[in-house]
Parts: structure tokens; sequence; C-alpha cells
């Protein structure tokens, strides 16, 4: 496999609403970022992803743009942007924008003026469709975000539009070369600035099966997924190449994409040697859990289910590419409540849990607070809740007969506003995220959790993140740790997750997924213990005898 200069680093995500406020109105912004940008380097980032900050009416957070071209003023200005840039190259940290693309915002011009002339050039950057009143829709797909996926265009009693996502986000029409020539001049046009790459959102969803039509419902509410569609449709690749072609190829940018949906045998055509991609979120942890009812009927992740899909990932990537391996993100909740049951929540599981995660073959990719073991939040209402997919899943849970308590119970261990509160940076008024007032509520759990806490004590959850990614940049073990192999060790010892990484040295690195003890039997002694989450280890004849979510890397 071709060595790339992306593949040794370690990426964080930033989710720039709830970073850090720099003037006070509650709302994390870029010169927050800015300032903050020593500490990411003291951790060791070297990739960094902001998730959109561009101009936005913020239905959906940003992923709703209204200008690709502007930052939208409650982050800053493009003269903050342009600073963030010199001041992240300056201290080795190369930037990633979001780029948003199956859809934009409906106050974005293209689609104004697809409302004023749905017959013009702009009608044909959206797929608008003639309707009357009593017809049936188009197509019977659900969006993401509940109920069907077209809504009156505006100004119009007789015509409706698409949208798979929210519907003040109408999808963009790729199969218009007039549209997919503005996106290209858009993305090079940030990379002419020194953008150094993108994250590129939803990709999967540019291509729609032609021409629209019905599937078998699949849902209660009579209406279909819209993966069912996605599975009816062909030629996403031939888009993606001529983006790759018209823009990041040109200036060998850095690309990672959300992939949903995607056949497992296009994977070295997005991430092989030729790929579109330079890598992708493997996300197949985190849909485990994943139920065609819905959030509210989801079931907790065992610790078998996690360690097999994660080596099912690793095997089908092996010889293909590099996947980013990520525990959350800004949709997800954290990681740490979700693969960790409740009550065993400690650091030593939290560090056995990201050491598991950074240790694997790939891109460690790491979310805002991960490196603090930040928690999912005790929301008691749903009035506290901003996030528009939680309040839709809500909402399904009681049309499915639950109680109010009951939905909301179900519903919010896997709220998107987990993983959105503001990021914990020491014990003062508002975790020291701002002054004033926060857009949304700070887990009241930061006078315990925070980074200035963490900070001072060696043997907190931060420390043990920067000993790994020091271990990853080391000149001893950078070799084996980032392009040595990966092969699961005793795959089938229930609740222990270990595998080796064998290159220049050989690694064993080895997670006791568990509160109790368990032994894990040796070949032969180890040389050297790299990493140990614990004070102690019980190395005897029979093994090492591990105690409770114990984690070790072992050079053998
Ligand atoms: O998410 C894409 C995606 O597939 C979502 O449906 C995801 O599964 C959902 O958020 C779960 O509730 C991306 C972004 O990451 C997300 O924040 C955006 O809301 C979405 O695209 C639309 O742009
Ligand atoms: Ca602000």
């Amino acid at each position: 496999m071709k060595r790339q200069w992306w593949h040794d680093k370690t990426a964080y995500q930033i989710y720039p609403k709830s970073f850090c406020d720099s003037n006070a109105d509650g709302i994390g912004d870029l010169q927050g970022v800015i300032s903050k940008l020593d500490d990411l380097q003291a951790l060791g980032i070297e990739i960094l992803w902001l998730s959109p900050v561009y101009l936005s009416p913020m239905a959906d957070q940003g992923y709703d743009i209204a200008d690709y071209y502007s930052i939208d003023p409650r982050f800053g200005t493009m003269e903050d942007m342009e600073r963030l840039l010199a001041e992240a190259r300056k201290r080795g940290i190369a930037v990633l924008m979001d780029l948003v693309v199956n859809h934009c915002s409906d106050e974005h011009e293209w689609f104004r003026r697809a409302c004023e002339d749905p017959d013009g050039p702009y009608g044909q950057y959206f797929y608008i469709r003639d309707w009357h009143e009593g017809e049936k829709l188009p197509t019977n797909w659900c969006s993401y975000f509940g109920g069907p996926c077209w809504d009156k265009l505006p100004g119009h009693e007789d015509k409706v539009y698409l949208h798979l996502f929210h519907k003040k986000q109408p999808d963009l029409n790729w199969e218009n070369p007039a549209l997919r020539q503005e996106i290209y001049r858009m993305i090079n046009w940030w990379l002419d600035k020194g953008l150094a790459g993108f994250r590129i959102d939803a990709i999967i969803n540019i291509k729609k099966a032609l021409p629209l039509c019905d599937y078998p419902p699949d849902r209660p509410d009579g209406l279909c997924y819209v993966s069912t569609m996605l599975r009816h449709a062909h030629g996403v690749l031939d888009f993606l190449d001529e983006m790759a072609r018209n823009t990041f190829q040109k200036h060998d940018a850095f690309t990672i994409a959300e992939l949903f949906d995607d056949r497992p045998e296009d994977l070295p055509r997005f991430i092989g040697e030729d790929g579109c991609f330079s890598t992708i979120f493997d996300f197949s942890e985190n849909a485990l859990d994943s139920s065609p009812n819905g959030w509210y009927d989801r079931k907790p992740i065992t610790a078998e289910q996690y360690k097999q899909a994660v080596f099912a990932a690793q095997a089908r990537a092996a010889d293909v590419g590099f996947m980013a391996n990520i525990i959350e993100n800004h949709d997800e909740p954290r990681g740490v409540s979700r693969y960790l049951p409740r009550g065993e929540r400690s650091e030593a599981a939290k560090k056995m849990l990201g050491g598991l995660n950074f240790m694997l073959r790939g891109l460690p990719f790491l979310y805002q607070g991960q490196e603090l073991g930040m928690e999912n939040v005790p929301f008691a209402d749903i009035s506290q809740i901003d996030d528009i997919s939680t309040l839709d899943e809500y909402q399904g849970a009681l049309r499915a007969g639950l109680s109010p308590e009951d939905a909301f119970a179900a519903v919010i261990p896997f709220s998107r506003d987990n993983a959105r509160t503001p990021y914990q940076w020491n014990a003062s008024a508002n975790a020291g995220f701002t002054t004033g007032k926060p857009w949304l509520m700070v887990n009241p759990n930061y006078p315990r959790i925070n980074l200035a806490e963490q900070r001072g004590r060696t043997d907190s959850v931060y420390h043990f993140y920067r000993e790994l990614i020091a271990l990853r940049r080391s000149p001893a073990y950078r070799e084996t740790v980032v392009w040595g192999s990966l092969e699961p060790y005793l795959a089938h010892q229930r609740n222990l997750m270990a595998y080796w990484r064998k290159g220049e040295k050989t690694l064993l690195v080895a997670g006791n997924f568990q509160a109790g003890p368990q032994v894990m039997p040796l070949p032969h002694a180890p040389r050297q213990i790299l990493l140990n989450n614990l004070p102690d280890i019980d190395l005897r004849a029979d093994g090492v005898h591990l105690a409770g979510y114990q984690f070790l890397v072992m050079e053998m």
C-alpha cells in the first residue's frame, strides 16, 4: 500500500458551536477555536475537522448551508477562517471543513431562484415535480428526519421538491452538469485558500435511483426508508470520480467521507489507491444497535458484538486502504456511555475503550471531549433538546404507543445532543465554555470532568490519550502502530478484545471488556509493557491475569 502523508496522524473533530465561545454570546466560534490551537497541539493533533461554519439558518446546525462562500456571523468572519488556517499551519495542523453537497439550505440563492422560476435554470438544480392537492406524492420515501421526503415548493400550490433530510435541506440535483460544475468551483475555491481537505457529508445520497419511484413500505407509517432507494441507485462512483478529478486530486487534498449504505465490493473504489476519497469512517459498531422501528427500540451493544464488528471492518479494509476509527461524533451519543454498561464507566474503562479503538489499523479520529471521557447528558425534559433528529425519534416513540416518560427514557440515550453540549474546559461557570448563556445546557458533571483537572493529574483519561498519541508518533513504534498488520488474538474468548499489530515490532493490544477479571494466555512473556491503564500488571505462568477493564499494549 502506498504511504500517504496523513497515515501517521491523529485527527480531531471540532463541533464549533460547542467548543469555545470568545465573545460571550453563548455560541462557540472561530476565534474560540484559534485560542485553543495550542491545546490541540499539546495533545498531538495534526488533522482538524470543523463541522460546518458556513452561512446557515441552522435548521440542522449548519448542515443546511445558505452560502458556501461565507462564514456564518455566529462563528466569525472569513478573516477569522483565514487566520485559523494560518495559525493551524504554524502548529503543523491540517484543517478540514465539512463539505455538505447532497443538499443546501432552502435559504440558498439557488433554491430561492428555483422557487421564483421552477422552469428556469435553477429549477434544474433541485428535484421539483408537479403535484396536485389530494394526489399521492412522487415517491413514498421517508426522510431521515421523519415524514415524507416531499414538501410544497414555496410559492407554488402545484409543485413539490425533494428533501432526504429536513424540509429546509432541499436535495441538489447532481444529474445536472451545471450544478456539478458550481460545486467543483466552490471546492477549488476553498482548496486554493489553503484548506487541507474536507470531511464529506452524507455523500452516498447524491445519486438517486431514476426514474424516481415507490418502493414497498417498510415502516409503520407506510413510507419506505431511503436506504431501499439507495440500493437501487447505481452510478454514484461516476459522480465521485468526476468530483475527485476536478478538485481533490489537483490539490492533493485529504478527504474523509461519511458513507452509509455503500456496497462492500465498492470499497477499493472509495478508499483504494485510486479511490475517490482518502478514507471513510468505520461506522460498523455505531450501526450495531440500529432498529427499523427507530431509536426507542435499540438494544444495548455487548462487548462481543462490538469486537466482532470491529474485527470484521478491519478485515474488509486490510488489503484496500485505511479507514478512520471513531467511538463517537456529533451524530452519536458519547462512546463511553454507549459501549460501557451503566455503573461501569470508570476512568479505567474509558481508557480501555479509547485504547482499543486508537490502536486499530487506520486513522484515529477523536471527537471533542472524548479525550476527557465526556459522558452522555442527564437531560430531564424534552424541552432541553435542540436536535431535530431526537425530536422526531421522540414523536416516533410516542406514535408507537410509549408513554411520554418511556419515550423520553428510550430515546434520550441516543440523542445527538449528548455529544453537542459545550466542551468542559474547567470547573468555573459553564465549564469555562462561555461567560454568557450557553446555547445548549452544559453537562452538570463538568466540575468533575474537565480539561483543567485532568491536565493536572497524570493518571487521567486525557493523559492516557496523550500517551496513545505519543506512542503512535514515536520513532520506535510508529512503523508498527501505523502500518503494521492487525490480527485478532483469541477472538472467541468472551469479553476479551485482543489483537496483534505486526510490523517492525510485534505488539499485542488487549482489553478486558468486562468488570470481572479474566486470564489471557500468552505465547511467551512480553518484552515490555508499553501502556497499561492500571497501576499494576499480574503476569503468571498461565498468562496475564487481567483486572476488570484492564487495557495493555505489550511489546512481544
Ligand atoms: O449525517 C448523515 C446521516 O446519515 C444522518 O442521517 C445520521 O444518521 C443522523 O444524524 C442520525 O440522527 C450527516 C451529518 O453528520 C448530520 O449531522 C446531518 O444532520 C446530516 O448529514 C444532514 O446533513
Ligand atoms: Ca461566540
